[in-house]
């Protein structure tokens, strides 16, 4: 038994170690490392914009932009009961200074509805210069970060002029980057000194071995001394009186202090933005491997009063673009798109009324290259995302698109 259980520990070590070696690409800040279908299947970016990309410390950046949570949520992925829209940065570059869920001011955590659209903004301040790439992302309880689309930005200026000033309740106004930092770092000091005083204090004494023979030879009475008793009992109600003292005496001096909020926002999503007037079903959904195509036959509804192209597919932030229909992409730096990726089996409007069936057609290395791919490799191999149809007056209709996805191989 004991023999089985040393071979699996072995057998545990060595596959930790292969996992170790084993070769990886770097991935910036773990963009690709979420498994492709949380990324695909349950917070879907799009039209997500910077104001600008060139900042001075203290300019200010606003992030706005939509998603959509997916009706075909993941059953391993925890529902977005307790979610918080925050922006990834390498370190604290900037700071946030308001953010908003479908126009209501939100700071806590908030619900989010399956199969509900909402619109958000967040506004930054710049606080050290650097070059720095940022992604608004959600934080999905007890599921992980899902990004959304990413962007470079640079600040320039001299880090010593940021200022952050607030106004509190009691309309004191305060500077957030040194208010309490002198209290913070005393009451540290304070107690790892304490702390350290009252390890020195027992560990310059015999240690284990030395102290399990003396107590095996009955002398247990040499190892604390009258002295030791009377500096534990000090400790021991020393330090709570000093806690509850100084608990008063804070209680005092701020007596309208209001504790960290937990609570939950709750927001009502957008009227249906996606899935309004085009009414989508796949019939059929493969992925060709080598080819980084994926093809979905689709049966498409046109419920609106003008006739329909289709112009785009995005997934996880990849977006397969028809080339011609849509908004114009010039001077668009969003890395993630492929241009001409997408192709469909007929160029023909979708008519007002009609329902077609269309196969639509993406193709591009950004398959692979965003790690797209490994779906096929998934328990639960199943496809989510965003179709983007046009009329000719620009109008945007949007449908989404959840498939089981049957990999191919030539
Ligand atoms: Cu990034």
């Amino acid at each position: 038994m004991l023999k089985t259980i040393k071979k699996f520990l072995g057998l545990l070590g060595l596959g930790a170690c292969c996992l170790m070696l084993a070769p990886s690409g770097a991935a910036a800040h773990g963009e690709k490392a979420l498994e492709p279908f949380i990324r695909m299947r349950t917070i879907q970016w799009y039209d997500v914009q910077w104001s600008r990309e060139k900042l001075n410390v203290n300019d200010e950046l606003v992030i706005t932009g939509k998603f959509h949570v997916a009706e075909d949520w993941p059953r391993g992925v925890p529902k977005p009961d307790a979610t918080y829209l925050n922006v990834s940065s390498p370190g604290p570059v900037f700071i946030r200074t308001e953010r908003y869920l479908n126009g209501q001011s939100s700071v806590s955590s908030a619900a989010l509805k399956l199969g509900g659209d909402y619109d958000f903004k967040i506004v930054l301040k710049a606080r050290l210069p650097g070059r720095y790439h940022l992604h608004p992302f959600f934080n999905l309880h007890d599921a992980g970060a899902v990004m959304g689309p990413g962007h470079w930005f640079e600040v320039a200026g001299d880090p010593a002029t940021f200022t952050n000033q607030v106004k509190t309740l009691n309309g004191d106004m305060i500077d957030m980057e040194s208010y309490g930092l002198a209290n913070g770092v005393a009451w540290h000091a304070f107690w790892i000194a304490l702390g350290s005083a009252w390890l020195l204090w027992w560990v310059r004494r015999p240690l284990f071995l030395p102290r399990y023979k003396m107590l095996q030879l009955g002398q247990e009475n040499a190892l604390i001394t009258p002295l030791d008793r009377k500096i534990a009992v000090l400790m021991l109600a020393g330090v709570p009186l000093f806690v509850f003292g100084a608990q008063a005496m804070t209680d005092r001096q701020y007596p309208n202090a209001i504790p960290l909020q937990a609570g939950m926002d709750q927001i009502e999503p957008l009227p249906a933005a996606v899935n309004g007037l085009v009414k989508l079903k796949v019939q059929r959904a493969e992925f060709n491997v080598p080819a980084r195509s994926l093809t979905i036959v689709a049966q498409i509804h046109n419920a609106s009063d003008q006739p329909l192209q289709i112009g785009e597919f995005a997934t996880a932030n990849v977006r397969f673009l028809n080339p011609g229909v849509g908004p114009s992409r010039e001077g668009d730096k969003d890395t993630l798109i492929a241009p001409q990726g997408m192709s469909l089996d007929s160029a023909d409007p979708i008519q007002p009324g009609e329902t077609r069936t269309v196969r639509i057609t993406a193709t591009d290395s950004l398959w692979q290259r965003e790690r797209l791919d490994g779906l096929i490799r998934d328990a639960d191999s199943r496809l989510g995302g965003l179709l983007f149809l046009y009329d000719a007056n620009g109008q945007r209709h949007i449908a989404s698109v959840s498939t089981a996805i049957i990999p191919t191989f030539n």
